[in-house]
Formats: structure tokens, C-alpha cells, sequence
């Protein structure tokens, strides 16, 4: 397998009002990490905050979606 220079990791961060605890913080990363391309999902109960490491195949809008499947809307 060849690894593609441009394949590049980046760094998208959403806010998802509906995370309350850790059940909402681990169905977000199970939900985020099926998505191909992610490599990486953080959770921060407390802020609200979902932090995602990804190459640069995944949009912004692919993790919202996975998101909104999950039942969190995120922004
Ligand atoms: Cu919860």
C-alpha cells in the first residue's frame, strides 16, 4: 500500500448541546469512528465539545451527519 502525501490529518471540532454524559460521549464515538477516514474522536462531556482527527476525505458535514444519526445535533 502506497501512502498518499496529500493524506493529511486534520483537526475538525464541533459543539453538540445534547452531550450530557459519558453514554452520550462514548454513542459519539462509536458513531464518529465508524465513519471511514477517522482516526481519531474526543469527547469533552463538560464543554460539549467533540474533537476529531481526520484525513482530509472527511468533511466537516460527513461528522455532523454522523452526528445527527447518532441523535446529537452538532454546529
Ligand atoms: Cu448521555
Amino acid at each position: 500500500m502506497t501512502t498518499n502525501a496529500t493524506n493529511e490529518t486534520q483537526t475538525t471540532t464541533v459543539i453538540a448541546p445534547e452531550i450530557v454524559c459519558g453514554g452520550c460521549a462514548s454513542s459519539i464515538k462509536k458513531a464518529l469512528g465508524n465513519v471511514e477516514g477517522v482516526s481519531e474522536v474526543d469527547v469533552d462531556v463538560a464543554s460539549k465539545k467533540v474533537t476529531v482527527k481526520h484525513g482530509e476525505m472527511v468533511s466537516r458535514g460527513e461528522i455532523v451527519a454522523a452526528m445527527d444519526d447518532a441523535g446529537y445535533s452538532a454546529a
